[in-house]
């Protein structure tokens, strides 16, 4: 039944209303892209979701990802291309379970795929894998990056050539397990404090080989029009997985999942640390409980590559999509229905 559904999906969707996005690849299922443009040919990165079998809960077990492939492009809707397994988890010398959601990097003739996974303790922590190619194969480095736990990398390379991690997830993403600053597992959700600031994703500045955290993660602090730090009860507007980074007309961009809300939202800053003020709603929630996107300028226009459930119906086997986005003369973004 797993070769069949998807096709059926996809030949109805065309039929009722061919302008709405069909999923990328129906080969396998696909979720959070992260899309790059490396020498004028799109790449995407994203998680390589499959049944593994485990039953569903809270933390997000049945999301038991084992490898990644790595898809490209020439063009957008243009024809796609699947580079087979790029990383496997058994490649991963520390690695217990989860390959979650992974990002990727250039610097100075090396691609870097970053990947989150649970290590054997069942901690998630952050790894990088190194290739002279975008498409891989990638070669894990043999322990994780130092200080780094969570989930959900998100690189960006500034245009004075720093580059920095911002990462976290909430709830299964454990990020409220180092609020303290050192693993605790007693907090299930977030810090289950709703009158106090959310907690918020982490930004760290990385090494010139990019191997490595070159300082102590700090906060993105995400603020509202008046300067008000995001409340922890602030479920529509706050950080709760699946960090995004651009820039734009030297703006940044920070964009991410309000999680159990299903928002895609963004805060845009000054500086690439923050504080960031909360704008809106980029995307409204799609079918499936997570949403995770990433967005790309490719030949003048901007791209958000998302992803939705239409293939499967269920929420651990998804499948990556793309649509245009409108960009006002302000920089602000039009919300997107899907
Ligand atoms: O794909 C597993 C997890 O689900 C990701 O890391 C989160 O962002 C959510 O999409």
């Amino acid at each position: 039944g797993f070769a069949a559904k998807p096709s059926l999906a996809q030949s109805s969707t065309t039929k009722s209303d061919p302008d709405k996005p069909k999923p990328l690849v129906s080969h396998i299922y696909t979720a959070d892209p992260s899309a790059h443009v490396f020498n004028g040919k799109i790449y995407i990165y994203p998680s390589h979701d499959i049944d593994a079998g485990v039953p569903e809960d809270d933390q997000g077990a049945h999301f038991a990802m084992r490898d990644y492939h790595i898809l490209s492009m020439d063009n957008v809707n243009g024809k796609i291309t699947d580079h087979g397994v790029a990383l496997d988890l058994n490649d991963i010398p520390w690695a217990g379970r989860q390959l979650w959601a992974p990002d990727a990097a250039y610097k100075n003739g090396t691609y870097y795929l970053y990947f989150p996974v649970k290590d054997k303790q069942d901690v998630f922590r952050m790894g990088v894998a190194t290739s002279k190619s975008p498409t891989g194969p990638f070669k894990a480095e043999p322990k994780p990056i130092d200080g780094s736990y969570s989930i959900d990398p998100a690189v960006f390379t500034d245009t004075d050539g720093k580059s920095y991690m911002y990462f976290g997830g909430i709830w299964g993403g454990q990020l409220q397990r180092w609020a303290t600053g050192t693993y605790n597992a007693s907090l299930k959700t977030d810090l289950e404090k709703p009158d106090e600031p959310a907690l918020s994703a982490k930004i760290a500045r990385l090494s010139n080989d990019m191997l490595r955290f070159d300082e102590a993660p700090k906060d993105v602090k995400i603020v509202d029009k008046d300067g008000k730090p995001l409340l922890g009860k602030d479920h529509d507007r706050r950080f709760f997985e699946g960090a995004w980074m651009h820039k734009y007309k030297g703006t940044y961009y920070f964009s991410y999942s309000t999680g159990d809300t299903h928002f895609l939202a963004y805060a845009t800053s000054q500086s690439p640390y923050g504080p960031f003020t909360y704008q809106g709603v980029i995307m409204n929630p799609v079918k499936g409980w997570t949403t995770h996107h990433s967005i790309i300028e490719f030949k003048g226009k901007w791209y958000i590559f998302y992803h939705d459930v239409e293939l499967s119906g269920k929420t651990h086997l998804r499948n990556i999509k793309v649509m245009e986005l409108t960009r006002r003369p302000d920089g602000s973004f039009e919300t997107i229905t899907p």
